[in-house]
């Protein structure tokens, strides 16, 4: 396939790009994380989405590679942060199942935090709900010892995929983000509000916390707010942008 190969190049090229997207407290309104979202810049002037290369670097193993780069490059820009702003954001980075697979996973995490010397208390892996189904008991022990380093876990989608109750209190993780799908119409469809209580409680009596997806209106901030939802992230509070600009609207 021309993608692949073409996106193996520009790894060796290093034409991958991070952007981050601001997470927030619902009741603040501060901005404690980010997401590290990637895009290829496979032209000067063509930024390509994730949803069209991910895929197909998962299918060809290539993720493995694009991740601890995207993992590493995430936690230097976290240290960056830290020491010219004297602020700790707590950097969500994006995982693959296929990589979580891989038997060099765990050790490969390992490094990479002892490299950029960033607090693994800052540090959150963002795992797809769909994907948490197909194995969950190599992967809660897998997650279980992410979580063991004092890195946080985070099921991505969530309410796109199958959790059961007990499959939920058993996984070893941190936090619910409840998909964007249930959040775009919060504010007109019954149907959407009953999901998204249903997924903030049920997450509030497992100890977890709570973040929604896709908040790009105040009337829906205000109904998680209402919803005791804890966090938000989305286009009303920020869209993913490069480091510099981040910097510029969060330090000024
Ligand atoms: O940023 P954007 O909305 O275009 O991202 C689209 C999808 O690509 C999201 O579902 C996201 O989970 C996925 N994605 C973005 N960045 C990464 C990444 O660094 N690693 C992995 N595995 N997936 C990512
Ligand atoms: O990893 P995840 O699937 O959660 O990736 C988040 C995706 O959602 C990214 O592609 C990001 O660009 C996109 N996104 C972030 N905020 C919003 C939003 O408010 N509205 C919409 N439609 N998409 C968003
Ligand atoms: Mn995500
Ligand atoms: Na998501």
């Amino acid at each position: 396939l021309q993608t692949i190969r073409e996106l193996r190049y520009s790894v060796e090229r290093k034409c991958l790009r991070l952007y981050y997207q601001p997470q927030v407290r619902l009741a603040s309104g501060e901005v404690f994380g980010v997401e590290a979202l990637v895009r290829w810049q496979r032209t000067p002037g063509e930024l390509v989405s994730p949803l069209l290369f991910i895929p197909a670097a998962e299918d060809s193993g290539h993720i493995v590679t694009i991740g601890e780069w995207i993992l590493r490059q995430s936690c230097i820009q976290q240290q960056v942060w830290a020491k010219r702003y004297g602020r700790d954001l707590r950097m969500a980075v994006n995982v693959s199942m296929r990589q979580l697979k891989d038997p060099d996973f765990l050790g490969m995490v390992r490094e990479v935090v002892a490299q950029t010397s960033i607090n693994p208390q800052h540090l959150e892996l963002e795992v797809t709900e769909s994907l948490m189904m197909e194995d969950t008991l190599g992967l809660s022990a897998i997650l279980q010892q992410v979580r063991d380093m004092g890195i946080g876990v985070a099921i991505d989608d969530f309410g796109t995929g199958y959790s059961s109750l007990s499959h939920l209190q058993r996984l070893p993780i941190d936090r619910l983000k409840i998909d964007r799908a249930f959040i775009t119409g919060l504010n007109q469809n019954a149907e959407d509000q009953v999901i998204a209580a249903l997924v903030i409680n049920m997450g509030h009596l497992l100890h977890l916390q709570v973040i929604a997806e896709g908040v790009e209106t105040a009337e829906q901030r205000d109904r998680l707010l209402a919803m005791g939802c804890d966090d938000g992230q989305g286009y009303f509070f920020g869209k993913p942008m490069p480091a510099d600009e981040l910097a510029r609207q969060l330090f000024g």
